[in-house]
């Protein structure tokens, strides 16, 4: 039988990644992705961007990755397993039983350049961050943000005013001017394929440098558990897109 994809990650290694998840901001779980699967889901990536002229390319859901080892990741019972348990001793609840929010991401070229810097809390409780490309030379494309910022908010309202607070203008040039000028004080997060990094999406304000025009940047998102799943205030306003 061919290996996972993904390993199975006893519960004393899970409760370190929560630790520094806590504390740190990000836990990682090291070298578990299979580097000819890596070498493989690169490929698809450069052939996806290069299909666009060397742009920006996201691909939303599992079926916009099917036959990758992506889809397979999404279904693996062990990372299921590993997020699930993350969730559970992270904020002491089950996790629920639902499916992740998926993005591949390949930054590249001009519009690959207007993807940094967009601070942004996510969805979702957790964030697990699969890089796949990362650029060899000039601007490395870390992944910055201040961690655990916020608590998880009782009411869907709560949770789009913190975004409103932070999705404008003003706070979007201050926060980026503090990261080109280095004034303000970043989690710093340079990833390498191969490890799988987990932090509080819902709870950091986060976001990727940009990388130089002519390298690749590619990640690929699995978002877990929306807190505000059932609120009817979000279903009618939703600006979010579902699952599969
Ligand atoms: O690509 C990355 O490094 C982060 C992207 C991100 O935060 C997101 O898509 O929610
Ligand atoms: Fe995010």
């Amino acid at each position: 039988m061919a290996e996972p994809v993904f390993p199975y990650l006893p519960d004393s290694v899970l409760a370190r990644i929560v630790e520094d998840m806590h504390r740190n901001g990000f836990g990682v779980a090291y070298d578990c992705i299979d580097p000819a699967r890596l070498a493989a889901l690169q490929d698809f990536v450069a052939g996806k961007i290069a299909g666009v002229g060397g742009e920006y390319v996201a691909l939303t859901g599992r079926g916009a990755v099917s036959g990758t080892m992506l889809e397979a990741l999404s279904l693996s019972p062990e990372f299921n397993r590993a997020c699930r348990t993350i969730y559970r001793m992270g904020t002491g609840r089950v996790g629920p039983d639902v499916p992740f929010y998926q993005v591949l991401r390949g930054l590249s070229g001009k519009t690959g350049e207007k993807h940094a810097y967009f601070f942004h809390y996510d969805s979702y409780v957790i964030t697990a961050l699969v890089p796949i490309l990362m650029p060899s030379v000039g601007k490395a494309g870390d992944l910055i943000m201040f961690p655990n910022l916020r608590g998880i908010r009782k009411t869907y309202l709560a949770n789009l005013l913190d975004k409103v607070l932070l999705d404008n203008r003003l706070t979007q040039i201050v926060l980026r001017w503090g990261a080109t000028s280095g004034r303000l004080r970043f989690t710093r997060l340079r990833m390498k394929p191969g490890n799988v990094y987990f932090f509080w999406g819902y709870r950091s304000v986060h976001a990727n440098e940009p990388c130089d025009r002519d390298q690749i940047r590619a990640t690929a998102l699995f978002h877990y558990g929306n807190p505000h799943a059932d609120s009817w205030v979000r279903r009618l306003t939703s600006r979010e897109a579902p699952v599969d």
